[in-house]
């Protein structure tokens, strides 16, 4: 196949690649936490979240990168029957559920795992405000199994409960791989491009399902390199290479704004992060790397992008910007999360 048709190929396997959103539902109780849990996943404030419930009688859809998260009205109550709802809803739209519960469970969410499960859905149980968990005279772990036996008791079966807190952060990193474990390969690398790294593993996981998108965008933008880079003989569809690079900080979560809220010794790289992420630091990378054939690690990325695309002039060059942003985005999100869980780098 010729470059044109390479190209053909590749844009229109990242455009259905941008379509297919993973999309997780999330139902249960008011007040159980679902939209504070939504925006932990995310790790912004896309939800709103209250005291007081406002009853929602739609479902909810927020969209944010390659997730849309459903937060789903009550199951089971006067307004919606049961058979309403599942005919509202189409279960079958939605790849994974989380049925969010704290305080007591509650039998309408049974009612409705055992329906989800009758058709093959994915639902992973989520018991909310861990740190409200305390009873006098018993142990956390107690609670958390006698818990897990009431679950398992009105489901049939034993189902694992992830208990986490919104407030304190504990259990999310545990919950978020076991959402990414429970998905197929492909929406596995979607979620770990868009959801929160609450560890270094998802961060890891997170720059691998990156790259693969560099690979692709890079192509892209190599063969439809219609703009010479001035001072370099080969031209690159610069706003290719643009939405590339803002998909990669907003995957890692560096809005302009937490990077200007950063501390002083976090700054400096911070500022690389947002400086290079304008039209006229990508220019300046794609300088730096001009002339750099495309490395043997492109190897395994051949079947993607296309043998023309892979010998394409400008190629080694987007590449290597691609990667070199994509670098500095991981290390300041990895020196992030590690103040975070508190670990101490060596200077
Ligand atoms: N202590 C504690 N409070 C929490 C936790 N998660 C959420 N909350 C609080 O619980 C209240 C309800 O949270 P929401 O996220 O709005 O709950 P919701 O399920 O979306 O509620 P509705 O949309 O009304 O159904 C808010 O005041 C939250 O701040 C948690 O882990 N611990
Ligand atoms: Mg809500």
């Amino acid at each position: 196949m010729g470059l044109r048709e390479d190209a053909a190929r590749l844009r229109q396997d990242i455009e259905d690649e941008q379509n297919a959103k993973l999309r997780i539902a999330l139902f249960g109780q008011p007040g159980s936490g679902k939209s504070s849990l939504i925006n932990q996943i995310v790790g912004q404030p896309v939800a709103r979240t209250g005291v007081t419930t406002d009853t929602t009688v739609e479902a909810q859809i927020i969209a944010h990168e390659e997730l849309l998260l459903v937060d789903l009205p009550g199951y089971g109550t006067s307004r919606f029957p049961p058979n309403a709802w599942m005919d509202r809803f189409r279960p079958e739209e939605l790849d994974l559920f989380l049925c969010v519960f704290a305080g007591k469970f509650h039998e309408a969410d049974t009612a409705f795992f055992k329906e989800l499960r009758e058709k093959g859905r994915i639902c992973l149980f989520v018991r909310n405000k861990l740190d409200d968990l305390w009873e006098d005279g018993r142990t956390t772990d107690e609670l958390k199994a006698e818990i897990a036996a009431d679950v398992a008791r009105q489901v049939g079966a034993p189902e694992q409960v992830y208990f986490v807190s919104c407030r304190t952060r504990e259990g999310l990193s545990e919950l978020v791989d076991g959402i990414k474990a429970a998905l197929e390969p492909a929406l596995q690398e979607k979620y770990a491009r868009s959801a929160k790294a609450f560890s270094l593993a998802h961060l890891e996981a997170k720059k691998d399902a990156c790259e693969k998108s560099v690979y692709k965008y890079a192509g892209l933008a190599a063969a439809n390199g219609l703009n010479p880079v001035p001072g370099v003989n080969v031209g690159v569809d610069m706003s290719i290479m643009y939405k590339m690079f803002a998909e990669i900080r907003a995957s890692y979560g560096l809005t302009d704004e937490k990077v200007n809220k950063l501390i002083p010794s976090l700054l400096p790289l911070g500022k690389r992060v947002l400086d290079y992420g304008t039209k006229e630091g990508i220019m300046l990378l794609l300088k730096k790397f001009a002339g750099k054939s495309a490395s043997t690690a492109v190897g395994r990325f051949v079947p993607i992008v296309g043998q023309a695309i892979a010998a394409a002039a400008g190629f080694g060059m987007t590449v290597a910007a691609g990667k070199s942003y994509l670098n500095d985005c991981h290390e300041l999100a990895e020196r992030i999360l590690e103040r975070e869980l508190g670990i101490e780098r060596q200077p």
